[in-house]
């Protein structure tokens, strides 16, 4: 057994996301926010991975958060909330922290209104997972570490 620090996978949730579970859980489920970070938190135990979790409905915490990253994070896995389809502020942190960035949602864009079907998010991940509600976050974990573990 190694004593060297295991790898890093920061999870980023945007404005909103800690109502999960209280609110419209027609469309994003009953799984509350402290939830889905225990299952995260577990399956990074099983995968070898740290999970470090972090809220916020506020976007320059959220720069700032992608910010701190670069350099401490081996992945960033994040749900934008509606910061998805808004912000280059986001997007500019994101291409700018140099880590493997991969966006994942609960519910399927691409079933809703239109003006969720774009995501600036989108042009700094290697992939999107929507969907599938907390199974997003925990399928995006998984190609997370496989892209972790390829890259040492
Ligand atoms: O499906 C997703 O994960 C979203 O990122 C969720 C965002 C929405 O703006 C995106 O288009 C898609 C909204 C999160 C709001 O979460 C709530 C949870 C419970 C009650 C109310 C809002």
């Amino acid at each position: 057994m190694g004593m060297d620090a295991l790898p890093r996978v920061l999870v980023l949730h945007g404005p909103n996301l800690n109502m999960l579970g209280q609110r419209e859980p027609q469309i994003y489920g009953y799984t509350t926010l402290a939830g889905i970070n225990a299952m995260l938190v577990a399956l990074g135990q099983e995968l070898g991975v740290e999970v470090e979790t972090f809220q916020s409905n506020h976007e320059g915490e959220l720069v700032s958060k992608i910010q701190a990253a670069r350099g401490q994070a081996a992945a960033l896995l994040i749900n934008g909330g509606a910061y998805t389809h808004t912000s280059v502020a986001i997007l500019d942190a994101l291409l700018a922290a140099d880590l493997p960035v991969i966006e994942v949602h609960l519910s399927n864009l691409y079933k809703r209104e239109e003006f969720r079907h774009h995501s600036y998010i989108a042009r700094a991940a290697i992939g999107q997972i929507c969907g599938f509600g907390a199974d997003s976050y925990l399928l995006g974990l998984r190609a997370a570490v496989n892209i972790i573990h390829r890259k040492q």
